[in-house]
């Protein structure tokens, strides 16, 4: 074992997670929705319930001993967030509400005063809603154009299209890291590259990335980078938006209010310095402290265990289900991640998804938020099943018996 790797210990990981404990339908939790959002290890509810039993108070605003504390414990989980994604200050990280805010800001703070009619966007066919719709947005907004890389059968971008559909009209390019409907990784340091060598600015949707594989945003040398905190064993109602600070100190506020100002009178405001620029309103402050636990928690156990350890889930999972006859696999590219999308002929997967319940199995069913990925291969939606840390071996086994229960009970 190399020396940055942890000793890998399932039972001891799991027992850190308290949903573990409990049945659904009389069957021991299986949790296949990790993807979806990452169950929280005790350290994390635990963070959360202590700061409002004990520190609970407002942040950046008052003198008294909770609010210092409670603002300590807010911008050292940035700290985190900045030191987990390797960003080179911890200025570069703002706190949101989630990816889908992230981009939204992006595409309204600094897309919009930059298009002009006729320019373009460039994001790929197997985006989220949420990389998709923002960009819809600005685009009617100011008349520039959405333009999509095609994906290939395997799921995988038509690099030699992405090569052809850059052009100087391009004025922002954005890319999902790794599929939340595909498992596809995408070779973002390819595409980053030549988006710098073209001076066009990037921004990498990392839901799935982020809890994932390893982020080196200064390495990646990106834009923007965005994800959730509770896809990473966080809370929900908190994400990130890393952007360069070169930009950001550029870019207009996305919101208006408290914390975001320096001075405010009616002949004008003075914006606040980053990040804080970008906060408008109370923050979700238990949901920060939540998220930097549960990056601390990801350090502790290790994330090129983690990595290693849900790889060979992963692949483990495809290979079983592929030699199910009446499966298909949808999302076969060379890299994957994360998760495995099929689908069982004759049998919607939303009955799949009940069917599996039924047995305690959690897994997701339907569009995943990426309708684009299922019209290009000609389906409704896919069963998925996603992993985490937590996930087991007998856990894939007990899926792929369902599977079979279910094609047993359609034919
Ligand atoms: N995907 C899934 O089950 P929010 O909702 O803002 O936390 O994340 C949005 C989002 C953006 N990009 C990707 C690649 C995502 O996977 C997600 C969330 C969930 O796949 C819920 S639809």
């Amino acid at each position: 074992m190399n020396k940055s790797e942890k000793e890998w210990n399932i039972d001891s990981i799991r027992s850190r997670f308290p949903i573990f404990s409990r049945t659904v339908n009389g069957q021991p939790l299986c949790y296949l929705d990790s993807g979806a959002s990452a169950q929280q290890p005790d350290v994390v509810i635990d963070a959360v319930s202590n700061l409002h039993s004990d520190k609970y108070s407002n942040v950046h605003r008052g003198v008294h001993t909770l609010s210092m504390e409670s603002t300590q414990l807010y911008d050292g989980a940035r700290e985190k967030v900045k030191d987990y994604i390797n960003a080179s200050s911890a200025e570069e990280i703002i706190f949101t509400r989630g990816a889908t805010e992230s981009v939204n800001l992006v595409a309204q703070s600094f897309a919009r005063p930059i298009l002009n009619k006729g320019d373009e966007i460039l994001i790929t066919h197997m985006e989220h809603h949420s990389n998709i719709v923002p960009w819809q947005l600005v685009c009617e907004q100011t008349g520039a154009i959405l333009k999509v890389v095609p994906i290939n059968d395997h799921g995988e971008l038509e690099m030699d299209a992405f090569y052809d559909l850059l052009n100087e009209k391009t004025k922002l390019v954005g890319v999902v890291h790794i599929s939340n409907a595909l498992g596809t990784v995408n070779p973002i340091e390819e595409i980053v590259k030549e988006c710098r060598l073209k001076d066009i600015p990037i921004l990498i949707d990392g839901a799935q990335g982020a809890p994932h594989l390893p982020v080196d945003v200064t390495a990646l040398d990106v834009d923007f980078y965005v994800f959730s905190g509770h896809k990473l064993y966080g809370p929900t109602g908190i994400g990130v938006l890393y952007g360069k600070k070169s930009l950001l100190d550029k870019m207009p506020p996305y919101q208006g209010g408290g914390d975001m100002i320096l001075s405010v009178k009616f002949e004008g405001t003075e914006y606040n310095e980053l990040p804080y620029k970008f906060e408008a309103g109370t923050p979700n402050i238990s949901g920060a402290v939540g998220l930097g636990c549960a990056i601390d928690f990801v350090n502790e156990v290790g994330l090129k265990s983690i990595v290693k350890h849900e790889e060979s889930l992963m692949n483990y999972a495809f290979d079983e289900l592929s030699n199910i006859d009446e499966v298909k696999i949808i999302g076969t590219a060379k890299k994957r991640a994360g998760l495995v999308s099929f689908i069982i002929d004759g049998v919607h997967p939303h009955d799949i998804g009940t069917l599996l319940d039924s047995q305690g199995i959690a897994i997701r069913a339907g569009h995943h938020c990426a309708q684009p990925v299922m019209e290009r291969f000609g389906i409704p939606a896919t069963a998925r099943a996603s992993f985490g840390m937590y996930s087991t071996k007998e856990e894939v086994d007990r899926l792929v018996s369902a599977v079979i229960k279910v094609i047993g009970m359609f034919k």
